[in-house]
């Protein structure tokens, strides 16, 4: 970067009434977890592609997730899977995450991997089996425990598949049954982050299949539990602004899931085959971040958290978790770039295509130079891909980890 396109940048935006000193501030606070599964050999239900350099154990996942953070700065923590991220002792986990300059973020259980849960987990009708799942969970708590981590992320793969398999009204009963005992083992400053999906790996129904089935769920268990909102995780067409809108206003957008989707929940690099979708999301948590009258929302944005949920097939890695951090800073920094007083006389003058175009002209700054700038005032790379090529690390790992896929 030129300091003059720098320059040019800073005084184009000042032109368009935008504070940028409050811009580079909300960027260096914006901080985006990784999932330690996106470090690791993933697949689809066709193949799972063995490449080369893919971490094969929690550390070699933890030193990923930590070159991650060294390049862009923007990755202190990284997610967990359990079983997945098993080891005997999870204390030594965290002072190893610590050493390499990163912490555990969320843990996430996994209760769709078993055979004991093919017709459910906290749904299923044999109350062994819901014992189990319940157990599951409460050792994830003490997980989050022993690794100073303060949220679990919870996905229930729970569903069927064909009409009559089994009493939604019964299973709902089950779930919040299941909950309620996890929301009790909470520690005071846990919390929850119940997620949704439509649909899959069931086919007829899934339990908590919507937005709505989560926040109402959250709703009953308390403060301490609220909604994740995976991008990946809605049908066509969704307007996922306007559910992030929502749950912000009622105070229970607890965090998010990062991925691109062109068809269903294709758990590909956030901010690729989407863009807008994603400024838009942005542009709804960047007027609640500044949006003094309503406190309580302004806190909620505040304390999202943001995580990534992808699944790298057939790219590699660790370059693919910077583009993906990267693309999510592009988008909230264009958000940022929102002129929202002349959006508002806009929408007060009823004026449709002036409201259209404050929003879109954001979306088409150019906002490289500002990224590289708050990078380079953060004593980053500017240019975290680059940085990562010339780093060499790509290579090192490659050699030094043999092609031998993770078990899982
Ligand atoms: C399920 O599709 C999901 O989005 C959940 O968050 C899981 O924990 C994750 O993907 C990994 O399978
Ligand atoms: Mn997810
Ligand atoms: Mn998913």
């Amino acid at each position: 970067m030129t300091d003059s396109a720098y320059a040019w940048f800073e005084r184009e935006q000042r032109e368009r009434g935008i504070d940028i000193a409050q811009v580079k501030a909300s960027l260096n606070a914006l901080k985006i977890e990784t999932p330690s599964w996106g470090y690791a050999d993933q697949g689809t239900r066709f193949q799972t592609f063995k490449k080369a350099g893919a971490a094969r154990t929690v550390t070699e996942k933890l030193e990923d997730a930590a070159m991650v953070h060294r390049l862009t700065g923007a990755c202190p923590n990284v997610a967990i899977h359990i079983p997945w991220d098993h080891t005997d002792d999870y204390g030594k986990l965290a002072a190893d995450a610590r050493s390499l300059g990163i912490g555990i973020g969320a843990v996430n259980p996994n209760l769709f991997q078993e055979d004991a849960y093919m017709l459910g987990s906290v749904t299923h009708h044999d109350p062994a089996v819901r014992r189990r799942a319940v157990e599951h969970l409460l050792e994830c708590v003490d997980i989050a425990r022993a690794t100073g981590s303060d949220a679990l992320s919870l996905w229930f793969a729970d569903g069927t598949n064909y009409p009559g398999q089994a009493d939604f009204r019964q299973r709902k009963g089950w779930m919040e049954e299941s909950l309620r005992e996890l929301y009790a083992g909470l520690d005071p400053h846990m919390r929850m982050l119940i997620e949704y999906k439509f649909f899959e790996p069931a086919f007829y129904h899934t339990d908590l299949a919507d937005w709505g089935m989560a926040y109402n769920t959250a709703l009953k268990l308390g403060p301490q539990a609220e909604v994740l909102v995976d991008t990946g995780h809605h049908p066509q067409g969704t307007n996922i602004e306007h559910i992030v809108a929502y749950l912000l206003d009622e105070g229970r957008l607890g965090g998010f899931h990062f991925n691109a989707r062109k068809y269903a929940d294709d758990d590909l690099i956030v901010g690729s085959a989407n863009p807008y979708e994603l400024f838009l999301i942005f542009s709804q948590i960047a007027l609640a971040e500044r949006d003094r009258a309503h406190p309580a929302v302004k806190r909620t944005a505040e304390r999202i958290a943001y995580m990534i949920d992808q699944s790298h097939n057939i790219e590699a890695k660790v370059p693919a978790m910077i583009r993906s951090v990267m693309n999510v800073q592009t988008q909230y920094a264009k958000a940022l770039l929102i002129n929202w007083d002349a959006l508002a006389e806009a929408q007060r003058a009823g004026d449709v295509l002036e409201a259209e175009a404050a929003v879109r002209e954001a979306f088409e700054q150019n906002v490289t130079p500002l990224l590289q700038a708050v990078r380079e005032e953060a004593g980053l790379p500017a240019d975290p891909m680059q940085a990562y090529k010339a780093s060499g690390y790509g290579a090192r790992i490659v050699s030094a980890r043999s092609p031998k896929a993770v078990t899982h």
